[in-house]
């Protein structure tokens, strides 16, 4: 038997990519609430005087989960989901981000929110911030730019754990630290940080100080978990970024090494406690100086974390006499990437690479000897509709999820990878976060409901449904 008898199958969501009811409950605006649909390569914008008039925000209904979720659990528990991934919407309990005491009717949506999971036997795993903060942080304090945040996410972190630490084990700070700097142009800035890059003039130095006060921000909350409750497991939370070199020149190998730090230094830091010293010397040469106190290192050194939350979609090749500009990307990818000729692609020519898994796997379980690792995403998106029989027949997203999970098996029965679990991503459609569009699904349930706000809402299950239930009724070994 492959999988241990325990392991966590489940499926992986965000607040604001699902529960919509933007200004309901008490709830203050946050970053993705003045975020506007992207679409066919436009950037995404944040505007932060507030939601523009006549601006496209998917995220302000999005599938109504706030209102549908027992039933939408319930679908979760027929597929014998043994956990659930969401994260909290930081602004249901502080609105602005500041106030002394928290929303009660925002605490009130979660207690039931878990309960109702736990009534079904499926663990919440939570993230705490999932690309986005409240938006008076961003406004009035420059969003972790400042070192202020760091206190008023410890005193969020500290609420959360407090009122659910006998309802939630497994929690992660930062979704996709390491995706901290998106935007290379000035039109919005993404992700977690929430600072604005218009009139920013040394924009590196900016991402590696707001990663820093994270970073910190993040130790502190599993220390505080940890004395909470000890038994609170608390995880980082990064996006894989595997790059390949693209042949066996020793210039390519070498590039490719070095373009791996972009995940690893984040997790060298959260696993280790320290920063790594590729780390110390970039900030040396480049000269960024950043505000990195005695106590902010003691803190990071207490405050590792008890596992490896990742999420996978693809892999990069870089290649060294390559060189493209970069300067009007809005992702983080390298100057030197080019295409992996043994790859196929999405329709968002995102790489399709199970063996790319395994061989992180190995990689993350080599590298941190053998500390528990999380598979919190992974998945598909694909443009779809509902057939003459109400369903999809979405057989390559079961292709997709099938290969990975095979990769997943042989890194636990071959390599002896520490494995928790597997929550793919969107198990139900969702918006995305990229393109800010509801037409690139990820879900075993398809939602009616189109990106021009047409459609009755109402679920259906896709073929994988049934696979997926499979699967998980036979740890596995039914694929
Ligand atoms: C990850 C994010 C998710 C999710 C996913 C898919 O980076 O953590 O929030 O959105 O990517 O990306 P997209 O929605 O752009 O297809």
């Amino acid at each position: 038997m492959a999988f241990p008898r325990d392991f966590l199958w489940g499926g992986a969501v965000a607040a604001h990519q699902l529960e919509g009811a933007y200004a309901e409950g008490g709830k203050g605006l946050s970053t993705a609430d003045v975020m506007t649909g992207g679409a066919h390569g436009v950037p995404r914008k944040i505007c932060p005087e507030g939601p523009v008039e006549g601006a496209w925000y998917p995220n302000h209904e999005a599938i109504d989960f706030y209102h549908t979720y027992k039933e939408d659990i319930a679908l979760f528990a027929e597929m014998g989901f043994r956990c659930f991934r969401t994260s909290i919407n930081w602004t249901r309990l502080f609105p602005e981000g500041d106030e002394a005491e928290p929303n009660e009717e925002g605490l009130r949506f979660y207690d039931d929110l878990f309960d109702t999971l736990l009534s079904h036997d499926i663990q919440p795993v939570i993230t705490l911030s999932h690309f986005e903060i409240p938006l008076g942080l961003c406004t009035r304090y420059g969003g972790w730019r400042n070192r202020r945040l760091i206190d008023l996410f410890a005193r969020y972190a500290t609420t959360c754990f407090e009122r659910w630490h006998d309802k939630v084990t497994y929690w992660m700070t930062f979704n996709e630290i390491d995706n901290q700097f998106a935007a290379q142009n000035d039109v919005f800035s993404w992700t977690n940080s929430g600072y604005l890059t218009s009139g920013e003039t040394d924009r590196k130095r900016t991402m590696y100080q707001a990663s820093h006060y994270e970073l910190v921000a993040s130790a502190q909350a599993v220390a505080a978990a940890h004395a909470i409750d000890p038994t609170l497991k608390v995880g980082c939370m990064c996006s894989s970024k595997l790059t390949y070199p693209f042949s066996s020149n020793p210039d390519d190998v070498l590039l490719a090494d070095d373009e791996n730090h972009a995940m690893y230094l984040y997790t060298d830091v959260q696993v280790r406690g320290t920063y790594p010293n590729y780390a110390r010397r970039l900030f040396e040469r480049e000269g960024y100086d950043l505000d990195i106190t005695t106590q902010d290192l003691s803190d990071l050194r207490t405050g590792t974390v008890d596992y490896i939350g990742w999420s996978y979609y693809m892999t990069h090749t870089v290649k060294s006499d390559v060189d493209h500009d970069i300067s009007d990307s809005v992702d983080n990818s390298s100057s030197h990437t080019v295409k992996n000729p043994y790859l196929r692609e999405t329709e968002w020519e995102w790489t399709i690479d199970p063996t790319g898994m395994r061989i992180q796997l190995k990689r993350l379980d080599e590298r941190y000897n053998g500390i528990p690792q999380f598979i919190v995403e992974n998945g598909i998106g694909i443009v779809e509709t509902l057939d003459e029989h109400d369903t999809v027949e979405d057989d390559a997203r079961i292709d997709y999820l099938r290969s990975h999970i095979e990769q997943m098996r042989l890194a636990v029965e071959e390599d002896g990878v520490n494995l928790l679990g597997y929550t793919p991503w969107g198990c139900i459609d969702l918006v995305s976060f990229g393109t800010g569009e509801l037409r690139k699904r990820y879900g075993f349930i398809y939602v009616d409901r189109n990106d021009d706000g047409t459609g009755t809402g109402r679920r259906f299950k896709k073929k994988s449904f049934d696979w997926y239930r499979r699967v998980i009724a036979s740890n596995g070994e039914v694929l």
